[in-house]
Order: structure tokens, then sequence, then C-alpha cells
């Protein structure tokens, strides 16, 4: 007994020992401020676009469209906020001024503002609505004040600058804490510039004298993320897309960058290992095909699996992610977006839902100094100001995380204590399967956090190796998941053929569904290989994850004849007009109204025609609509009978199929649709194509 306890002091005045010895280590290149680590910390939040472009329905406003355009029947930034929150978005960053230099907020500099429009009579202020539903709601508020003024006469004099700087003084005073504000790299170009209308470009980077601005903000919100292509405290991730990189560094060359150069997205976007400031990325994208609201992307929000890869890309990849959501002309946010949002929401808080590594047994090959301040147990003890590190001048080591059984997982979640630099340059996953260490992934960068999304395994240990570093790596956190699949509904599609196919998102789902109009359910035909349509036919398709048993929602796709049997003939012996009927909306044949007059679609039978379908093309920039038409349909091929003429209304604003009853059905085999108008008065009309409605 004396023995043991004798044992016991000793260890413990060694441990005590070590521990007061053990020197923390010292910080290796650029490391974050304190507001700068609080905003990494945000890791999701959202854009707001919103402003006349919305009802002009364009991207860019020249400068030169009335104020009195700008007219919200029901704005109500409380319902942004909200559909944020429920996101666990953090924050929202409000386009208060775009490119055409229109102001959401009452500016004493302009009369170009929701002052001179008929919103609220004119005494309505945006920003102040939505600084008082972020407050509501408990999330912060950024701003987005364009550089680029294409309605102001002095953009690209000085006398413009002060003018900006006056702005966002208003901005930054009159409404509470801002998080962000964030500079577009988009500048100079066209405009109206208080009627000159003329290009005028400026010099990027010395006319806006960034330096002043910035001193600017600094003493009025102190604790502000300045975001531009070269921050100076958060910098643009290079692309539109969302996506960070695998290898993304938080350090960069910071001062040989300026706003919008032309090489930014290929050379710095990444980040630097050598980067001498530290300005982490932000990946910012759009739940839509574009940033402003058009009803014509109504169908086209993000799905659950595009915006589930945009999150591992972004935050799973050393970024945070700033999601767009359009404010339509009501000015609230499309329930359509709001769906997906949730759909998102949903599936994240499955994949995240219970950590495997949390309080697991640690053990590392090395611990600073042997010190249990630096044990391996602080990567799992999720306490953020706690980490595992190795002793100066290694470069290298490895911690083992034993979870005491077999268990399965697909997510492997890990994170650098930054405060004291990014360090790690190249790691290892591997685990240990029935007794044997097999490597599962091999990667680069870690930063503030990495995600792996990893193929299912079961293990009872996994080992992290970190096999390069700047310095001693610093690991705060380790997480491991075992992620549902994504459930939702399948895509539908049919060939020319007839086939249907039912494209999961995600392998390992079944897909459930009934060809007869009756609700599917588990108990329907179970899907394993493409089915044959060809006759009208309505279907009713689910998915559901075997193992959690959760469903998607039903998908209801409704087809007639299938075009097995069509050719088109046309006179002038054009290319691709196949792709009019192959039954795939994605491509197109582009014919002129001649073309389309004399060339004929066969159907290889004789039908009893009670309509017909056009669709548009299905590109992100629309062109060549048909908005008037003529429809024929004939037996023989040559003695054409005018079965239905008129417009496809609303067809611009909205660009999906559309749909055509004849007055009466007709007999034929043969048709064609010969458009009187086409949008912009184009020479050639897009096809993407066109079907018939039999039933
Ligand atoms: C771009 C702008 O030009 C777009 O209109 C949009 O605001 C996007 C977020 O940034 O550079």
């Amino acid at each position: 007994m004396v023995h043991f306890k004798y044992f016991t002091v000793v260890v413990l005045i060694v441990l005590l020992q070590s521990c007061a010895s053990v020197a923390p280590p010292k910080a290796v290149g650029p490391v974050p401020t304190a507001p700068q680590l609080e905003w990494q910390e945000m890791e999701f939040y959202g854009f707001i676009h919103f402003s006349i472009n919305t009802f002009t329905d364009v991207e860019w406003g020249y400068g030169d469209k009335s104020p009195e355009l700008f007219n919200p029947s029901e704005l109500d930034p409380r319902q942004w906020a909200r559909i944020a929150k429920e996101a666990g978005m953090k924050g929202l960053i409000l386009t208060n001024k775009h490119h055409d230099g229109f102001t959401l907020w009452p500016s004493k500099y302009t009369e170009y503002s929701v002052k001179n429009s008929p919103w609220k009579d004119g005494k309505g202020d945006v920003v102040k609505e939505l600084a008082e539903a972020c407050r509501e709601y408990g999330i912060k508020m950024g701003i987005y004040l364009s550089p680029w003024d294409r309605n102001h006469a002095d953009y690209g004099k000085p006398e413009y600058i002060d003018y900006f700087r006056n702005q966002l003084t208003e901005l930054l005073t009159n409404y509470g804490d801002i998080f962000e504000v964030w500079f577009d790299g988009a500048n100079g170009g066209d405009g109206y510039y208080g009627g000159a209308n003329e290009v005028r470009t400026v010099d990027k980077e010395n006319y806006y004298d960034w330096d002043t601005t910035n001193q600017l903000i600094r003493k009025l919100q102190p604790n502000a993320i300045i975001w531009s292509d070269n921050g100076p405290d958060a910098r643009w991730v290079g692309n539109e897309h969302g996506y960070a990189y695998e290898t993304t560094w938080s350090p960069l060359v910071r001062d040989s960058i300026y706003g919008g150069m032309p090489n930014y997205s290929t050379k710095y976007a990444m980040g630097q290992e050598n980067g001498t400031h530290w300005v982490p990325a932000e990946a910012d994208v759009s739940i839509r095909p574009n940033w402003y609201y058009h009803k014509s992307e109504d169908d086209k929000v993000k799905t659950l699996k595009e915006l589930l890869d945009i999150y591992y890309r972004s935050i799973g990849q050393n970024s945070t992610l700033l999601l767009n959501l359009p404010v339509d002309r009501r000015g609230l946010v499309h329930e359509n977006d709001e769906k997906q949002l949730k759909k998102l929401t949903a599936q994240l808080k499955q994949d995240f839902a219970q950590n495997l590594a949390f309080q697991a047994k640690t053990t590392a090959d090395t611990h600073r100094g042997n010190s249990k301040k630096y044990h391996s147990d602080n990567t799992v003890d999720s306490n953020k100001n706690t980490y595992w590190t190795t002793d100066d001048g290694t470069t290298k080591g490895s911690v083992t995380i034993d979870f005491g059984k077999p268990t399965p997982f697909n997510r492997f979640l890990v994170q650098e204590y930054i405060a004291l630099g990014q360090r790690v340059k190249k790691f290892s996953l591997e685990a240990e399967v029935d007794g044997t260490w097999k490597t599962i992934d091999q990667q680069t960068t870690i930063g503030y956090k990495r995600i792996l999304r990893l193929a299912d395994v079961e293990a009872t240990k996994i080992r992290l190796t970190i096999a390069d570093s700047k310095a001693a790596p610093l690991i705060s956190n380790i997480a491991v998941y075992n992620a549902p699949l994504i459930v939702d509904t399948p895509k539908i599609s049919r060939d020319k053929q007839g086939k249907v196919t039912l494209e999961v998102p995600e392998k390992g789902l079944a897909v459930y569904y009934t060809t007869n109009g009756e609700e599917p359910s588990t108990a329907s035909s179970l899907y394993s290989s493409p089915i044959q349509i060809d006759q009208p036919t309505t279907l009713k398709t689910f998915t559901v994850d075997p193992e959690t048993k959760r469903q998607s929602e039903v998908l209801t796709e409704t087809f007639d004849l299938s075009k097995l049997l069509w050719k088109v003939s046309s006179a002038t012996n054009e290319a691709l007009t196949e792709q009019a009927i192959d039954d795939n909306p994605f491509t197109n044949w582009s014919a002129s109204k001649e073309t389309l007059n004399t060339s004929k679609i066969d159907l290889g039978e004789t039908v009893t025609l009670k309509g017909f379908t056009y669709t548009p093309t299905q590109g992100r920039w629309i062109s060549g609509v048909i908005t008037h038409y003529s429809f024929y349909g004939c037996t023989d091929g040559e003695q054409w009978t005018k079965l239905s003429e008129g417009e496809f209304s609303n067809i611009i604003a909205n660009p999906i199929q559309q749909k055509v009853m004849l007055d009466a059905p007709s007999a034929v085999r043969y048709i064609k649709l010969v458009p009187t108008t086409i949008m912009n008065n184009a020479d050639k009309a897009i096809i993407a194509e066109i079907g018939v409605i039999t039933k």
C-alpha cells in the first residue's frame, strides 16, 4: 500500500510538473482576429438579392429604370429572417444597392431610392425592416453595397467615392451591428450614369482607395468582416457555384490581389500555404440559377442533392457558405425555395445526428511534452478550445480513436485549432476493419473544418495521420457520423424508345411506383430497371431509405405516346432535328420559321390527336422561344389542316412545357409546329421538345 501511495504521488507530481512546464505552441503564419474567428464559426448565412431588377426581370440593371417600378405587394423581411433562422443560417446579407444604383433605404444622397417608389408611399426602408427582423429572430445582418453604380452621374470620377462612403456611413451607422460588408468585384462598364449612357471603365486597383474606405468601416463597425476578392478579412472563393477546393488555405497573398482582377479565380482563390494574411474563403451561390428572382426559374430551384453537395464542398472544405434566396415581386422568399431549404435542413440534421467519436477512447503516437494538456482526448471532448498537438519541430503525428466495437460510419469531420494558424498540408484516414488497417482517404488541407464524405465503412478503430504540416499540427476536433441516404424524389426521364428511368439521388434507396393512377406505397412495384411506357400513362413514384424508413414525397408524371416510331423530315436536311423528338428537354432543334413550315413530324401511325405540347429551351439563358404559333396536322403528309393557332401566354416569364388542347379531336399522322413570332424576333426558334396529347 505504501508503495502504491508513493507511486501515485510521484505520478501526480510528474503530471503537474509537465502541465506547468509545457509551453503552448506559438502561432505559425497569419492568424485570425477575434471577429474573423467568430465569423468563421457562423459557417452558414444567407444572401438576399432584391431590387428594381426583381420587377424588370434582369440580373444587372442599367441604372435607368424608374424607381416607381419598385412596388412589392407584401414585402415581409420577417419572413426572410424566419426562413433563414429555421434553415440554421446565422445571418443575412441584403443587396442594399446593386450595380443599378437603386437604394433599398432612403439614402439622403440620392433620389434613386425607395423613397421615390410607390412602396409605402416612399416612406419605407427595407434595410430597417430587415435589421429589425434579424434582431427579432436572433440572426446577424450584413450589407452588400455595390462599388459599381450605373445610375450615378459621377461614377468614375473622384466625387463618386465620397458619395459611396457617405452611403456606407449611412448603412453602418443607422441599422445596428453589421457582421459583414460585401464588396462585389464587378466594376465598371456601360451604364446610364445620370443620362450620359456611356461606357466608363475604372482603374480597379486604385480608383476606390480601399484603404481609406476600410478605415472608415473599422471606425464605424470595428467587428464587421470586410469581404472582397482580397478581403481584407474574408475573400471570394472564385466561383459562384458555392464550392471551395480540396486544398483551401485561409492565408492569402493579400497584397498581390485587387478586387475584380482578371486571373483571381485560377491563381489566388484557393488561398496559399504561405499566404501573408488571414483571409478565409466564403463560398457564394444562389439557390436558383440566377441571383435575382425570375418567375421563369420557379421550377429550377436546386435539388436537395445539389444543395447538400454545396454544403459539403463549402463548409466541409474550409469555407463559409453564403446561400442566396432571391426575394420575389411580392417581397417574399418563394415557397419553392423554402421547400428545398427545408429539405436541406432536415437532411443535415440527420447527417450530423450523432457524433460516434464523442468521448471515445483515444491514443496518439505523441503528445506535446507528454502533457495531458495536449492529449488526443481533446479531439473528442467537444470543447473547441482544447486540442491535441505534438512537440515543436514535428510536422507529423497520428491520433487513433477506438469505438470499442465495430461501428458503421461514412462521414469524418476534423478541425484545426486555427487561432494559432492553419498548418496541416497532408493527412490520411485509416480504419481498422476486421483487425486489418486500411487507408480510406488521403487529403491535403483541413483548416477550420474539413468533412470527408466516405463510402460506408464499419470499423472498430480509426486513425487520423497528419503526414505533413507547416509546424506541429493542432487538432481541436474529430467527429464521426453515419449519415443516412439522401431521401428525395427520383428524377424521371423517358427516352425516344419509351424507356422510363427513375434516377435516385443516391444508390441504395428503394423506389416504388404505380402506373395505374393509384397512390404508391411500399406494396407497389419496386423499381429495378427502366419501365416501358408507350401509351398515355400516369406514373406516381417515391423513394424510401430501407434502413431509416424515411420516405420522400410522391412525384407524379404524366406521359402520352412514346416517340418510338417518330421521325422528322426536314426539307432543308438540317441536323439535330431528332433532338425535338428525343423526349430529352435538354437537347434542342434550332430552325427558322421557313424550315419549320416545310418540315414534318411523322408519328409513324395515325392517332386521334386532342392536343400537343411544346417545350422551349431549358438552358440558363432563354432564347429562340416561340411565343405565337400555328399548329398543323394531316394524314398524308401533304394536305395540311391548321388545327390550332395562338399564343403561348407567359412563356418568356415561365419557359416550361406548354400544353395546348385542340378545339376538337383530329385524326393525324403528320404534325408541324410553325412559329408566327419568335422571342426578340430571332431568326431561329428553339424546340427542345414536341409532344402529343391523345388522352
Ligand atoms: C456578382 C454580381 O455581379 C451578381 O449580380 C451578384 O450580385 C453576385 C453575388 O455577385 O459579382
